[in-house]
């Protein structure tokens, strides 16, 4: 039988397959093969001995969340606690980007600003749509259930960023544990703990735990640079220019020029210096 993990607790692999849900275990060589199985691998799957035979190729697979098979992720970015940050939007952004999934900026807790503070993060908003993403507010649940349609989508973001929360609305069956974020530390509690992948509204979701620091140390300074959609727009002397010393740089140009949004440039310079490849 073919099935699709959704849930994975410690050696029990929860193989979902025609409305039914089996817990299985893998296969022994698994372990000796260094095979392991994620969230959203498709899988052949033994339903009575409940073992998991084989993982069918995966179209991409990420470390963190630790999830294959997604063809969307909402980056679920809070405005107030935990704060917006510019620098964590766009690595989560470049995450996708250098992944090849499709990112939608998911925006939460508009409703704990004022209206100043709510303007000055729309300028920036509106910068990210004009290049190019989708952005939907959390309250805009009709407008989110169009997007999540037929698609497996992942939940991503800062914990306590409000991923649990949004599901349970789309989906009020799903009763996720929800947490309050401790208002001293601006920060949520890490209260989902797991990956899931429910079926909600026609759409397939994953909830997955939220971190509080992402790094994109393990990719290379090329594919960060080109993981910046708009610097793609500019033609610069050098066709490898790195956008930070080489003369006539057509990107520093339209850093100055205010075409290109000055944090996302600084962001960039700031990630290349995480990259550990040179
Ligand atoms: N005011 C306000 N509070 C929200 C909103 N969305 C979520 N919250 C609250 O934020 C807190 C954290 O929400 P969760 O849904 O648990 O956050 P999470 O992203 O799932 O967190 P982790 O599971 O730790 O990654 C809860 O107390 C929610 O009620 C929102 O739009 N406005
Ligand atoms: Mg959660
Ligand atoms: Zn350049």
């Amino acid at each position: 039988m073919q099935g699709q993990i959704v849930k994975i607790i410690s050696d029990l692999h929860y193989v979902s397959c025609n409305n039914m849900i089996y817990p299985c275990k893998c296969r022994g060589i698994f372990r000796k093969e260094h095979i392991t199985p994620v969230v959203g691998d498709y899988v052949l799957f033994n339903k009575d001995k409940k073992i998991i035979e084989k993982i069918l190729p995966r179209k991409n697979i990420f470390q963190r969340p630790k999830v294959s098979n997604i063809e969307q992720a909402f980056i679920i970015t809070s405005l107030k606690l935990p704060d917006f940050s510019l620098n964590l939007l766009d690595k989560f952004i470049i995450l996708m980007e250098i992944n090849k999934v499709k990112p939608i900026i998911c925006i939460t807790k508009s409703d704990l600003l004022d209206k100043n503070e709510l303007e000055k993060i729309n300028r920036y908003l509106a910068y990210y749509r004009k290049i190019g993403y989708t952005i939907v507010y959390n309250y805009e649940l009709d407008k989110i259930k169009g997007l999540i349609k037929n698609k497996i989508s992942v939940f991503t973001g800062q914990t306590g960023a409000g991923k649990s929360t949004l599901l349970n609305k789309l989906c009020p069956d799903l009763e996720l544990e929800t947490g309050e974020v401790s208002l001293a530390l601006g920060r949520g509690k890490h209260t989902t703990r797991v990956v899931q992948l429910v079926n909600c509204d026609s759409g397939k979701i994953m909830d997955t735990p939220g971190f509080s620091s992402l790094s994109l140390q393990s990719y290379s300074r090329m594919q960060i640079r080109d993981a910046f959609r708009e610097f793609n727009n500019y033609l610069c002397k050098y066709s490898d220019c790195f956008h930070i010393n080489e003369e006539e740089c057509s990107v520093k140009k339209a850093v100055i020029a205010n075409n290109i949004l000055k944090s996302r440039y600084d962001n960039y310079l700031s990630f290349l210096r995480e990259s550990d490849n040179k």
